[in-house]
């Protein structure tokens, strides 16, 4: 099964920025094995759909316009543990909480562009794993 997998995207604002190599190396620094990886920009559907559980929540509309205004770089990650190693590699959804050292803390500006995203169990691994790509596409 896919308990040793998580799903990553390295969000606009981070490509933008030109983070999305030093980024990369620091995950596969931390002992993630790349299984998929792809430069990629969601539609405004497909973010709606990615982030369906979020939206009655007020930031939404935000969300889904900050997710959607430019490119992302979406990987499949394998490690032992890797749904909860990964989170705690990219430190708290708010950088101005994330530990030292954490991808937020190095690279996000704010609660709303916070660099990465990293799926929060097994279940939801699989499914945005899914989400983004094909079996052909993961190795
Ligand atoms: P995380 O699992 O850390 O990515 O955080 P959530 O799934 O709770 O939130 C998903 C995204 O919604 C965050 F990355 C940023 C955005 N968000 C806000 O903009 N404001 C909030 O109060 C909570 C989340």
């Amino acid at each position: 099964m896919t308990t040793n997998r998580t799903f990553t995207m390295i969000k606009p604002d981070a490509v933008e920025q030109g983070n999305t190599g030093a980024i990369l190396e620091k995950i596969t620094a931390a002992g993630f094995r790349i299984a998929a990886l792809k430069k990629t920009q969601l539609s405004i559907s497909e973010a709606e759909a990615f982030y369906a559980v979020h939206k009655e929540r007020p930031f939404f509309g935000e969300l889904v316009a900050f997710m959607t205004r430019g490119p992302i770089v979406a990987a499949i990650l394998e490690k032992e543990n890797a749904v909860e190693d990964f989170r705690t590699l990219i430190g708290a959804t708010n950088p101005a909480e994330a530990a030292e050292g954490t991808i937020r803390k190095l690279y996000a500006t704010s609660m709303g562009e916070n660099a990465v995203h990293g799926s929060d169990s097994d279940e939801n691994a699989a499914i945005e794993g899914a989400f983004h790509f094909s079996g052909r596409e993961v190795f």
